[in-house]
């Protein structure tokens, strides 16, 4: 059975024949693959097909895949048994690293996705402060909670209308969405509203429009504004946190907020999403206090087993973030020089092991330029590469991301097949 069999099969059964829709290909068009099985830096599909992954399941795995501490630990647990609905050691271990690394959390829950721990750490914004309205930024995403699956209104300063049908209008209009990046349209929103915003939720570098890194006068204009209007700093770490630091964007930046949101690296690999802060808005949450949120298998052993192996590695061995960084560097380099010496118009954005190829005229800096980006040329880079082996994110919005697997070679070979593209496409050859 190959991919093409597979997803006829899938499309009869599952809407788009996916569980999460951007794996079905629509940015870039073609059939989705059916791996079979992943390891270290590469994917292998269902007919042992072997491509280069830089999709990472999303952002999820940053030691590898089935790195050998993580299927050590899973099997170790698994033989103990998967879920007990119990306390048990692994979730104090983890949340006891958590709170080490953060310095702004002193207290964490863990959920067992991104979406859940945002829909949470809202719920939470919203019943200690007492207030309604939450900004977010475009082309930010945070999982699919009803009140941020929302579109600019009119104006800048409108409240949200629905991006998805089954919202209520009444949810979106609690919801003021900014351009990301514009420090001018945060002040004027809080001049607004100030006194009625429960939280403002950002990431801290943007991953979900293409890789946008923020300004630092963004962050911190974020921070001393929520702070002057006694509104909560959410970031959303989903992506950055343990990516591009031990201690995350926050780390990273040196700007610390109320609420932070983890996912994708704290699971190894298996379902694990976190909200945390400090204690007098975290003791909260039931049963502690009355903002209620619940779930079977929050903190499961199985799960946090992956997460805890992975996170005690990255602080065992802190010289691969500087690793990691220098060769996702010269993979963005290398990618900009080719592209521009075949004089086709590229912008790399690249921080840490993530980074997003933009077949753009401009730089990119927020949602409203990533409109610009040549979409078709990407879908064209993508399968040509896909071709020769290497799988990027089957969309120009998301992040490509490296992991420690990711060798010298890989790259010599990803900018290689990039070159021949770009020689083909492009205006001048080398
Ligand atoms: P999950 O519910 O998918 O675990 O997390 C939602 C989420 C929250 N915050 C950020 C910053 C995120 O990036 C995500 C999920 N990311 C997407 C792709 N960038 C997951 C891929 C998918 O939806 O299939």
């Amino acid at each position: 059975m190959n991919s093409q069999e597979l997803f006829e099969r899938a499309r009869q059964v599952m809407p788009g024949g996916v569980n999460s829709p951007v794996r079905a290909f629509r940015a870039v068009g073609g059939t989705p693959l059916f791996i079979a099985r992943a390891l270290g830096s590469r994917l292998f599909d269902v007919e042992g097909q072997s491509y280069l992954d830089y999709c990472m399941s999303w952002g999820a795995i940053i030691l590898g895949h089935a790195h050998p501490v993580v299927v050590e630990a899973v099997q170790k647990q698994i033989v103990c048994g998967t879920s007990f609905g119990t306390c048990h050691e692994l979730e104090v271990l983890m949340a006891e690293e958590i709170c080490r690394v953060f310095p702004s959390i002193e207290m964490v829950r863990f959920t067992n996705s991104g979406t859940e721990a945002v829909m949470s750490a809202l719920r939470l914004a919203r019943g200690y402060t007492g207030r309604t309205l939450v900004v977010k930024f475009s082309g930010c995403y945070h999982g699919h909670v009803d009140s941020l699956l929302v579109q600019g209104g009119s104006g800048l300063l409108t409240l949200g209308i629905p991006d998805s049908l089954g919202i209520p209008e009444a949810f979106a209009q609690t919801t003021i969405l900014l351009p990301y990046n514009h420090v001018e349209e945060v002040t004027k929103a809080f001049s607004q509203w100030g006194e009625k915003i429960a939280a403002v939720i950002v990431e801290p570098v943007a991953g979900n429009m293409g890789v946008v890194v923020p300004s630092r006068e963004f962050l911190e204009t974020l921070r001393q504004v929520t702070l002057d209007y006694g509104a909560l700093l959410i970031f959303d770490e989903v992506i950055t946190g343990f990516r591009v630091s031990y201690s995350g964007a926050q780390g990273y930046y040196g700007i610390f907020p109320d609420l932070t949101i983890l996912g994708k690296i704290i699971g190894g690999g298996l379902p694990v999403g976190a909200y945390g802060g400090r204690r007098a808005i975290m003791e909260y949450v039931a049963p502690e206090g009355k903002v209620y949120q619940a779930g079977t298998l929050s903190g499961n052993p199985l799960a946090l087993s992956a997460g805890y192996a992975v996170v005690t590695y990255l602080r065992d061995h802190p010289e691969i973030y500087s690793e990691l960084e220098c060769r996702t560097q010269r993979l963005a380099l290398g990618m900009k020089s080719i592209f521009q010496n075949a004089g086709i118009p590229v912008h790399v954005n690249q921080l840490g092991s993530m980074l997003t190829l933009f077949f753009s005229q401009e730089a990119v800096h927020d949602s409203a330029s990533t409109s610009r980006v040549d979409r078709r040329l990407y879908a064209d880079f993508f399968h040509e590469m896909l071709r020769n082996g290497v799988y990027l994110p089957p969309s120009p919005f998301e992040a490509m991301f490296l992991s420690l697997a990711h060798s010298d070679d890989d790259i010599d070979m990803t900018l290689e097949i990039a070159q021949k593209f770009a020689s083909k496409r492009g205006f001048f050859s080398p």
